[in-house]
């Protein structure tokens, strides 16, 4: 479903905003390449999301891992995202009851929904814990992914709670515009869920912690997700991040013109 559509057709016909505005920044930068920066030193966050920008959709971040964190640090990566045109996700895996998520995302010393386009939640709690991050994010125009499969080892996102997630995702389309899963996941033509999909390396596979990486063809053309999400394989040797970004936005982009062509 939706293989042969364009970023771009996709992008007119969508009803979630911040859906909208992925797949057009997309259709107009002509990356589906998402890089994950996993570091710990504020210098080093930028500095990677600086060098990344310009072939990067998306940055995502693991906020609460950064040891020198301050309200200046998501300052310089809203600029960022606007000088390079990309977007920023913040992959917080909200896990808790909806009164509780609310205030995870939207207070404490991080403000994620203030600053960061893009969350995602784990559906263990059941629907309130997308209502709850909804009365947030919404009114931001923030859009939510859930994790409805997860790339690791002996992950148990799969079979039912994967189902589930997909129907919990159904009932809030204003809010949840895709999934973090490893194959696509709408199941007619008329739904056009985005699916982010992490675990991608081209040169190993794995990394001796449960990953496992599939390369960007095998994401993009075989299982058809629309977003590669690579953190080490870009960031891993500081003296490449510039070219492997663009080893992975055009191995990426040329498996989705290949979709396309199908
Ligand atoms: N991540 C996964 N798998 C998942 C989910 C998130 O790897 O199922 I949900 C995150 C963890 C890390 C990034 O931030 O994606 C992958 O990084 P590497 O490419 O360095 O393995």
């Amino acid at each position: 479903m939706n293989t042969f559509k364009t970023y771009g057709d996709r992008a007119k016909s969508h009803s979630n905003a911040c859906a909208r505005s992925l797949l057009e920044l997309m259709e107009r930068k002509q990356t589906n390449l998402s890089v994950a920066v996993d570091v710990t030193k504020k210098a080093e966050l930028l500095s990677i999301a600086n060098a990344v920008g310009p072939y990067v959709c998306v940055l995502k971040t693991h906020i609460d891992i950064v040891d020198d964190f301050d309200q200046d640090l998501v300052e310089q990566l809203e600029q960022l995202a606007k000088t390079h045109d990309f977007m920023i996700f913040e992959d917080r895996k909200f896990a808790d009851i909806g009164n509780t998520v609310k205030h995870q995302y939207g207070n404490g010393i991080y403000k994620i929904a203030s600053w960061s386009h893009i969350t995602n939640a784990h559906t263990v709690p059941g629907e309130g814990i997308i209502q709850g991050l909804k009365d947030v994010g919404l009114p931001l125009g923030r859009g939510l992914l859930l994790l409805a499969e997860m790339s690791s080892k002996g992950a148990l996102t799969k079979g039912d709670y994967t189902t589930e997630s997909v129907a919990m995702a159904r009932r809030h389309q204003d809010f949840v515009f895709g999934f973090i899963a490893q194959q696509q996941m709408n199941q007619t033509d008329d739904e056009d869920f985005i699916v982010m999909t992490p675990g991608v390396g081209l040169d190993v596979k794995g990394d001796g912690l449960g990953q496992q990486y599939r390369t960007p063809h095998q994401v993009i053309v075989d299982s058809g997700c629309d977003v590669i999400i690579v953190g080490r394989g870009v960031y891993g040797n500081p003296d490449q991040v510039q070219q492997q970004s663009a080893r992975y936005r055009d191995a990426g982009w040329a498996a989705y013109l290949e979709r396309c062509q199908q």
